[in-house]
């Protein structure tokens, strides 16, 4: 039977919250930098994230509100790139002030990966220096050497919840979406994995929580600590026993869910 062979992580929302206290923190103070009257409040935030990446949810405001003239299409892209840019400079500095924090259960499982020799790799629609900054402040100073593969940003032409960075992800690890279990937040985050075959973990955070995760292997709080267990939303499969309920995703668990998994969805499909 097929072996775990690799953990695929998307970023935000996944491995920390970074949405409200984070990147909508940042867009705001690119705004200020660039003279711009327009403020991104908590709860616009939640309609924008609907779409993916920094720089397309601008360009999707700008749509919203008519601020975009047809003529203008070209260069408004130069003109969001580099207000972006600064974007990231607030987003980095934010990180460095210590301000956000991994989510439970991450930095257990990636070390509990590492020492099972199991491979970890990055999924994000978010730009990489981001995603570097991020793993720097919330996980380890040389964790962004722990994936094999960072996959970010504009490495792919079309993002979430396209399955292009999926696609991507699986072709440089040279392994089958059957060999790998991908951990996600949002529902643009599973339909691009679910897309690309992948079985995965939906770990829901209060911008979440309400989404459809149809397609999911599984739908919790987080991951779980030792002291802090994890609540099962969803558990389309039934594997998750009432007298044995789940405390924390572990490495031995993980390979037991994942056979389960393999021998059920071959059962069903075939
Ligand atoms: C989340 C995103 C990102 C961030 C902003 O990515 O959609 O765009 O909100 O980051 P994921 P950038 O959940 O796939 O990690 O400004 O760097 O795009
Ligand atoms: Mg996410």
């Amino acid at each position: 039977m097929t072996a775990l062979k690799a953990l695929i992580f998307d970023v935000d929302g996944t491995l920390a919250e970074t949405e409200r206290d984070g990147h909508r923190i940042a867009f705001n103070q690119a705004f200020v930098d660039a003279g711009l009257e327009w403020e991104w409040s908590v709860e616009e935030y939640a309609q924008l994230l609907e779409t993916a990446g920094g720089k397309e949810r601008i360009y999707a405001y700008m749509r919203q509100q008519n601020f975009l003239l047809e003529e203008d299409r070209g260069a408004v892209k130069e003109w969001i790139s580099q207000l972006h840019h600064r974007k990231i400079a607030h987003y980095k500095s934010l990180l460095h002030q210590g301000l956000l924090q991994s989510r439970p259960g991450i930095l257990r499982l990636l070390q509990e990966a590492r020492s099972s020799r199991i491979r970890l790799a990055i999924a994000t629609t978010s730009a990489l220096p981001n995603v570097l900054s991020l793993l720097q402040t919330t996980i380890a100073s040389d964790s962004p050497h722990w994936f094999s593969l960072i996959a970010a940003g504009d490495v792919v032409a079309e993002k979430k919840p396209a399955p292009d960075i999926y696609h991507y992800v699986l072709a440089e690890l040279g392994l089958s979406a059957q060999e790998c279990i991908v951990f996600e937040d949002s529902h643009q985050g599973l339909r691009a994995a679910h897309s690309a075959g992948l079985n995965t973990i939906v770990t829901v955070n209060a911008y979440t929580q309400a989404q459809d995760f149809t397609g999911a292997a599984l739908v919790l709080n987080h991951l779980g600590e030792p002291d802090y267990p994890c609540k099962v939303l969803q558990d389309p499969w039934g594997y998750i026993q009432e007298d044995h309920p789940l405390q924390r995703v572990t490495i031995p668990w993980l390979r037991d869910f994942f056979h389960f998994l393999t021998k059920t969805q071959l059962q069903h499909f075939s």
